[in-house]
């Protein structure tokens, strides 16, 4: 288990080009490492991120944009194998909402607060706010969320499906590490494969999606953790994976 903390407590983890920069590379490291089998990203109590850096923004033309080719980061961290547990406390933004729902699962803390501000600036989300949210909570609440800039409060968006559970705000991150053991426990192959499968229903029909699905299945009948999972429970013990 690796954790990854945002850090520019000053400006609320505002995501400027170097920070997601290093995030790419530190989470394509990680992905890399075979010691590593689920990685926790967090902020820090005050603010998981508050959206993209405002300041670095506001005097680009939309050529600039076009050639820092920001995105192109967001499309590295989607590939990530790896199931990434986003820890959120406080503020989780425009960008940094669209981060944590980049994420595979999210803990949050009870002052969480989760909202896609953009068309307050003039702008709309750019990294899957108006999707990746819609998908998630509902066309209601998401037109709602993009179209007024509301924040949601972690009960909201717990009962609306953005989170999968709230913690007392002083358990944020340990409550994401302890989930994110659980699932370092299992086969790593296994992980993986069941997060690619489960990302595919957002871009597939339902054939599709189950034809995908049935070949991962089948494929991890190839593995070495396969037969040691079904071989531990035969013989009532518990299996060690060794993601292979
Ligand atoms: N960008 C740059 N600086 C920021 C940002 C930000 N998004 N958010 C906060 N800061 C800075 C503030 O300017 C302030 O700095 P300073 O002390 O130098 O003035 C410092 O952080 C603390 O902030 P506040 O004083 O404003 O703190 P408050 O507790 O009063 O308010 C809020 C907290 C409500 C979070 C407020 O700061 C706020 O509204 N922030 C902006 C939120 C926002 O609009 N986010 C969306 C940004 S646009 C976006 O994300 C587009 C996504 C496109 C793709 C993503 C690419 C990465």
């Amino acid at each position: 288990m690796a954790h990854i903390q945002l850090n520019r407590p000053k400006e609320l983890n505002a995501l400027n080009l170097e920070l997601m920069g290093e995030l790419r590379d530190a989470l394509k490291q990680l992905d890399a490492d075979d010691q590593v089998r689920a990685i926790v990203l967090s902020g820090n109590e005050k603010a998981f991120a508050a959206g993209a850096d405002i300041k670095q923004m506001a005097g680009k033309t939309a050529i600039d944009m076009y050639n820092i080719d920001q995105f192109s980061t967001w499309d590295t961290i989607k590939k990530i194998k790896k199931p990434i547990i986003a820890a959120v406390s406080g503020f989780a933004l425009g960008g940094g909402c669209e981060l944590t729902m980049l994420c595979d699962m999210i803990v949050a803390s009870e002052t969480a607060r989760f909202g896609q501000p953009e068309i307050k600036l003039g702008v709309i989300p750019g990294a899957g706010g108006t999707q990746r949210l819609t998908r998630a909570v509902g066309k209601a609440l998401a037109m709602e969320m993009v179209l007024t800039g509301r924040f949601i409060t972690a009960q909201e968006a717990h009962q609306a499906g953005l989170i999968n559970r709230i913690v007392p705000t002083e358990l944020f991150l340990s409550e994401a590490i302890k989930l994110a053991a659980e699932v370092a426990a299992m086969s790593p192959i296994a992980i993986k494969m069941a997060k690619e499968a489960v990302l595919k229903a957002f871009d597939s029909t339902l054939e599709e999606g189950l034809h995908f699905e049935r070949k991962n299945f089948y494929l991890l009948f190839a593995s070495d953790d396969q037969k040691e999972g079904m071989q531990a429970f035969m013989e009532k013990r518990t299996p060690d994976f060794k993601g292979r």
